[in-house]
């Protein structure tokens, strides 16, 4: 079984790019699984690829370093069940250090399989590029302190979203990042395209065969810390419900277009807002990141009905409670302007605890 690690910032395009993967393998008719983590327990990227029905089980309550026996139990149920040629393995948006808390231990636990663990590290290439150019991204420093562990301990940075920008500042990003990431393979991708994800899988597939070892990351734990529980998590299920068929898409674009003004009036470091909609036989994932001004409404499919079903995700930099407030307030809002109900249950509000990895090799 190969397995490949995929770390990077939330909202990088982890999912995207690791379902692109997994369509790819599946047209050669090879089988692939995925662990998706986080610290909560109802999570949109689980809930993803079971609709896309790629193979997936979840680890919850902390990265996957800090629940490491868990995460082997559930590397062994994904194997019992559909006995996967490759595993990947979508790392906490937050989370770093994952060469000595991951790759290592799990190599030595593997010392005879014939494919190494790898890691790829996405970034959004424009929010790159902005960092390494020296600009300030929209996130304080405990975040940018972790947003820059992740992509140091990256054997392979992938400079993601190439789609969104021009070829000339494409070319930029990549001799950008070629000197700011010295000794790191780089890539511009676009998450979304085939021939990406086959030039990304015949890249995993030569650094799983590397001979030399990777470097454990020098990292303070009370700043990585602090970086992660800068930035707040709210996790919940919210159901809107009418007496009559009402236009759920233009419910669905005034909740969110008063959220995002809410968030940018606020100022708030928006890293990913998440969302599983459904209503009917109609489903959708939305996604909204810092830098995202409208590609949101896009993603919303037109959509009649009583009902809809939105599983939400939102991690920003903000205190869960004030996300909990954004998001419900923008829902009632909407629903009165609908002329609709809306329920709320699954509610978690939280930070991740402090990192605390069972086994870390240096
Ligand atoms: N245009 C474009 N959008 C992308 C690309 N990759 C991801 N996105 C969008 O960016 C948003 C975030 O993508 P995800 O794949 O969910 O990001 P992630 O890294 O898994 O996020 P977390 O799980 O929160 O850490 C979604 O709205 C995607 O549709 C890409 O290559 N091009
Ligand atoms: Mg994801």
């Amino acid at each position: 079984m190969q397995i490949h690690l995929v770390g990077g910032f939330t909202g990088s395009g982890k999912t995207t790019a690791i379902l692109s993967a997994c369509r790819s393998l599946a047209a050669r008719k090879v089988t692939a699984g995925v662990v998706t983590n986080d610290a909560g327990k109802y999570l949109v990227d689980t809930a993803y690829f079971d609709w896309q029905k790629v193979p997936a089980v979840q680890v919850t309550g902390g990265c996957v370093c800090c629940n490491y026996e868990e995460f082997l139990s559930r590397l062994e149920q994904l194997d019992r069940a559909v006995q996967p040629e490759v595993v990947f393995v979508e790392a906490d948006g937050t989370c770093a250090d994952l060469v000595a808390t991951v790759v290592k231990p799990l190599d030595e636990l593997r010392k005879n399989a014939a494919a190494k663990v790898t890691l790829t590290v996405f970034a959004d290439c424009r929010l790159v590029t902005q960092w390494l150019g020296g600009e300030a991204l929209p996130f304080g420093n405990p975040a940018m302190y972790v947003y820059g562990r992740q992509l140091d301990e990256a054997a392979l940075v992938m400079l993601n979203k190439r789609d969104l920008i021009s070829p000339d500042k494409a070319r930029l990003a990549l001799d950008m990042a070629r000197s700011g990431f010295p000794g790191k393979q780089v890539r511009l991708h676009n998450a979304f395209d085939a021939l990406n994800a086959d030039a990304w899988l015949e890249e995993l597939d030569g650094l799983s065969r590397r001979e030399t070892p990777m470097n454990s990351l020098l990292i303070d734990y009370a700043r990585y810390a602090a970086g992660e529980s800068s930035i707040g998590r709210v996790d919940t299920q919210l159901t809107f419900s009418a007496p009559t068929a009402i236009d759920l898409r233009g419910l669905m674009v005034d909740w969110i277009a008063g959220l995002n003004k809410e968030i940018r009036m606020r100022d708030i470091g928006l890293g990913h807002l998440k969302m599983l909609i459904q209503a009917g036989h109609t489903k959708a994932k939305i996604g909204l990141t810092a830098g995202d001004a409208a590609a949101w409404r896009a993603q919303i499919p037109d959509m009649h009905g009583k009902e809809l079903k939105a599983l939400v995700n939102a991690r920003m930099e903000a205190e869960p409670a004030v996300i909990h407030e954004l998001l419900v307030n923008a829902a009632n809002a909407a629903a009165v302007n609908a002329n609709c109900g809306v329920e709320e249950k699954d509610t978690e509000a939280y930070v991740p605890a402090y990192p605390k990895p069972k086994r870390r090799v240096p």
